[in-house]
């Protein structure tokens, strides 16, 4: 079968770059693929969450999944900590990888930053967590953005060296999905980095819980230039912030960044933005209150983060148990 997996960290903030880069995409392949969606809460805790506020960052997560298209009743849905063989995956995991290729991480370096001894030994062997996070299922396919396909080389590098050391076939090679042109959101404020969760500005992220003047406020802030909207997406290059504006108006709208230019030929971003605003706003306000109706019964997200998870781990059983037995567990 043709399985898919993915998850997004519980770490707050659900952002336009989450949606466009991964939920929404998620919602598509549905029909297409048996899904497998995880709220990595595991990830999530290789930098420092408040035990009170992580319980309701899972449950807003979830929510943000849902009210993105996420279908509980076609796909699997959970938090990833219920299912035990994540973490019992990623040590047999941690003595398959070779520091080497963990060294070779730059997700690793962005984020330790400087004080690269003071990171978590967690957020180090993060990728071979995610490799267990896939492989636990024998997913075929894994949605991806730009910022994800270093790890899942790392993943498809596990995997071989797994089916060498222990000479059979037990894992397949995943393949990247790649959806999309413009899956890549960049911050408001620069647009030479990536929206982010974890970026101190609000100004910098449209959140998917932000109300319209919210929306609004942010976009007029939204870092631009003062020259022209060209005619062809091409001639915006060397232009970062303009170009990310563009692209988000033509993810939002199903349209190429060409068609977009062409729409607003010759007009200034002050022109630009009203009518962002507009699609943001039409496009984000029915996941912003799908999401807070969800999140006021935690009772019914919980329950289907449950019968997710007894789902998962119904799947995961008999993998994890062959697992064990080409390494040479005792059962
Ligand atoms: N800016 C983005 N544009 C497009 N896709 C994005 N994704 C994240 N940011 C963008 C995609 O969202 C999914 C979930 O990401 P994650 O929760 O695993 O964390 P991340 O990639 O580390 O996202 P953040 O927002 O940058 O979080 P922090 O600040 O906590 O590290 C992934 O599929 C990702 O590609």
């Amino acid at each position: 079968t043709n399985r898919v997996f993915s998850g997004a960290q519980p770490s707050g903030n659900m952002h336009l770059g989450n949606y466009l880069g991964a939920f929404r995409n998620w919602a598509k392949l549905q029909d297409d693929f048996e899904c497998i969606y995880c709220v990595v809460d595991m990830h999530a805790i290789t930098v420092w969450q408040d035990p009170e506020d992580l319980k309701n960052q899972v449950r807003e997560a979830a929510a943000a999944y849902i009210a993105s298209g996420v279908d509980p009743s076609k796909s699997i849905l959970f938090n990833q900590s219920r299912v035990p063989g994540h973490a019992e995956l990623a040590w047999i995991f941690n003595c398959v990888a070779r520091i080497g290729w963990l060294n070779r991480m730059t997700q690793f370096k962005d984020k330790a930053g400087k004080n690269r001894e003071n990171a978590s030994v967690g957020l180090y062997v993060y990728p071979n967590l995610m490799a267990a996070d896939i492989l636990l299922y024998k997913a075929t396919h894994v949605p991806v953005g730009e910022d994800q396909k270093q790890h899942l080389e790392l993943t498809r590098d596990i995997a071989q060296k797994f089916n060498n050391d222990f000479g059979r076939e037990m894992f397949p090679l995943t393949e990247p999905l790649i959806l999309g042109e413009g899956a890549r959101v960049m911050s408001l404020r620069d647009g030479t980095k990536k929206m982010s969760k974890s970026d101190p500005s609000e100004y910098s992220r449209i959140n998917l819980n932000d109300d319209a003047d919210t929306l609004a406020l942010k976009i007029r802030k939204a870092k631009t230039d003062a020259e022209l909207l060209p005619a062809l997406a091409k001639d915006l290059e060397g232009r970062p912030e303009a170009q990310n504006l563009v692209g988000i108006y033509a993810a939002l709208m199903d349209m190429s960044r060409d068609a977009v230019c062409g729409q607003f030929e010759g007009k200034g971003f002050g022109d630009f933005k009203k009518a962002l605003t507009d699609v943001v706003v039409d496009k984000v306000a029915p996941i912003t209150n799908e999401m807070t109706r969800l999140m006021a019964d935690p009772a019914y997200i919980d329950s289907i983060l449950q019968q997710g998870g007894e789902k998962a781990q119904a799947i995961s059983e008999p993998i994890l148990a062959d697992i064990k037995k080409a390494v040479g567990f005792l059962a």
